[in-house]
């Protein structure tokens, strides 16, 4: 059979990080235990995470200072969307399994992501089953400015063993990472894709071990195709790059569950255990505790919210919300505790660590922040819908595609607004037969208030067309300076590839060498 050339369909580079969990364990006297070497045993064996060719090794960050090494890659078949994912994997010195994951663990976990974010499309995160809850919603919040997927997966059973959930979790993990532009911090588990911070393991030993109670997966694997709903894909709109927030404070915040015969003097002892900053209140119901307005519960509760203690009330149950409906709940509310809506435990305590290690941060801008949604984590109670006019039918995506892309080439900002009116943000990154987005054509379109209201709007600058060029790579080279410098602010920047074809196009007079530079090109190297 003939050799396949090289680029005949487009590649997406995505990092494997190893942080341990039953995904990569071995049995042992013990019990099973993490081991490394995941790569060499669980991933070249299986052809369908190595199509053989063995391509060169891929680069990645290991420090602050910007050490690199080259490291081993796969690559897998061509997936069905004409597509191959090329791979490397990072493992972390010691492998835990991920009860004795913590704050530390978490910062590892962001910078290497931080680190590296320039070099791949996405990431794959391979983390134990029983915090991955928690470590999920963590990064949700410390991942600020988001703009790739960073997913994150484990198995209830071993790669190693005949049976095991783990293959189908990591390839479909890697698959969407690869293909899909879904810039959250999410979970896959079990052919679902679940907002991370929406998530909680709900059996320990089932293969379908997590829910997202609250909100429905954010994708579905059939064996056909993978279904997104991409109405639902949290996107940052605000014109900043990409950043981390490390050392959550999860020394100082606590959880108490409610139960029948709860003593008011017990959940005193811990809000008064030293430097408690805040604590997480799982109640009955729609937010219920026991006690009414003078009670000594609520006097208690009342009392380190005056101290400066954030107080958050979720629900002991697995789906809904807390809300002021009984007057339990609203006497809970009047004593200052926060309502936190429809949030997990999960995310209401990562949440609530993260809010208090902001620098110059009250427990009175703590407490509002709670309530309301960071990161898609939360249902907000007054929230409104985006309404599709009666009148009318729905336009097939496509057709509306190719009505955006003509107002964008006429510059007509007026009419990208009209047809934005009625149709879904998605579209936004939505690509036409050469991969090109609505933002490629504002990218080389004069009327740089289009490529404005789009970045406003959550069009991603990371998706690269057919022949692997970005937005900026296309305003670089169209000699759009103001253009650019946009697409800088909002967190583009070049990709290795790109990098050949700038020097060329710089050199043949496309583009002017200051733009390449501008664009973060190294054109004269
Ligand atoms: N104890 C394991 C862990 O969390 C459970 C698992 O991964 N299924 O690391």
């Amino acid at each position: 059979m003939a050799a396949v050339p090289e680029l005949q369909f487009p590649e997406s580079r995505v990092l494997i990080i190893i942080t341990g969990g039953t995904i990569c364990m071995k049995r042992s006297p013990d019990g099973l235990v993490p081991a490394r070497g995941f790569l060499k045993s669980g991933l070249a064996p299986r052809p369908s995470f190595n199509d053989g060719s063995y391509p060169e090794p891929l680069e990645i960050v290991t420090d602050d200072a910007g050490s690199r090494k080259a490291i081993q890659s796969l690559r897998t078949p061509v997936s069905t969307y004409d597509r191959r994912v090329r791979y490397a994997v990072y493992e972390f010195e010691t492998l835990l399994d991920s009860s004795s994951i913590d704050a530390e663990g978490w910062d590892y976990i962001a910078q290497c992501v931080y680190w590296n974010y320039k070099l791949y499309d996405g990431f794959v995160i391979l983390h134990g089953t029983d915090s991955l809850a928690y470590t999920c919603s963590a990064l949700s919040f410390m991942l600020q400015n988001l703009g790739k997927p960073v997913i994150l997966t484990g198995s209830q059973a071993p790669m190693l063993e005949l049976q095991n959930d783990a293959t189908d979790n990591l390839l479909s993990s890697l698959i969407i990472a690869g293909h899909f532009m879904i810039p959250e911090v999410c979970l896959f588990f079990n052919f679902k894709l679940f907002r991370g911070n929406r998530a909680t393991k709900v059996a320990a030993d089932d293969f379908n071990a997590f829910a997202s109670p609250n909100m429905p997966p954010l994708a579905t694997v059939s064996a056909t195709k993978t279904h997104v709903l991409w109405d639902a894909v949290y996107r940052p709109t605000e014109m900043q790059e990409f950043n981390i927030q490390t050392r959550l404070d999860t020394a100082h915040v606590a959880c108490i569950r409610i139960f029948p015969g709860i003593r008011p003097n017990m959940i005193d002892a811990v809000l008064r255990q030293e430097g408690l900053r805040g604590l997480v209140l799982e109640t009955y119901g729609a937010g219920n505790t026991p006690g009414g307005p003078d009670s000594d519960m609520t006097k208690v509760l009342a009392d380190a919210v005056k101290r400066g203690i954030v107080i958050v009330n979720v629900t002991q149950c697995l789906s809904g919300s807390v809300s002021p409906l009984y007057a339990p709940a609203t006497v809970l509310g009047r004593a200052g505790v926060v309502f936190g809506q429809d949030m997990t435990t999960e995310a209401a305590l990562t949440k609530l660590s993260y809010l208090l290690a902001l620098p110059d941060t009250t427990p009175q801008e703590i407490a509002k922040r709670m309530s309301v949604s960071l990161r898609g984590e939360l249902t907000e109670a007054s929230r409104t819908h985006f309404q599709h006019p009666n009148s009318g039918t729905l336009t097939p995506e496509i057709s509306s595609l190719i009505a955006l892309g003509y107002k964008v080439q006429e510059g007509d900002l007026q009419g990208v607004l009209d047809v934005m009116r009625w149709e879904k943000r998605w579209l936004l990154n939505d690509a036409d037969y050469s991969g090109n987005t609505p933002l490629h054509l504002a990218a080389r379109c004069p009327n740089v208030e289009i490529l404005r209201e789009f970045l406003s709007q959550g069009a991603s600058v990371h998706l690269r067309n057919r022949e692997g060029r970005t937005p900026l790579f296309l305003a670089a080279q169209a000699g759009l300076a103001n253009h650019v410098e946009l697409l800088r602010e909002a967190g583009a920047h070049p990709y290795s590839e790109e990098t050949r074809a700038a020097r060329l196009e710089a050199k043949e007079g496309r583009g002017y060498a200051a733009l390449w530079r501008a664009a973060g090109y190294p054109v004269d190297d």
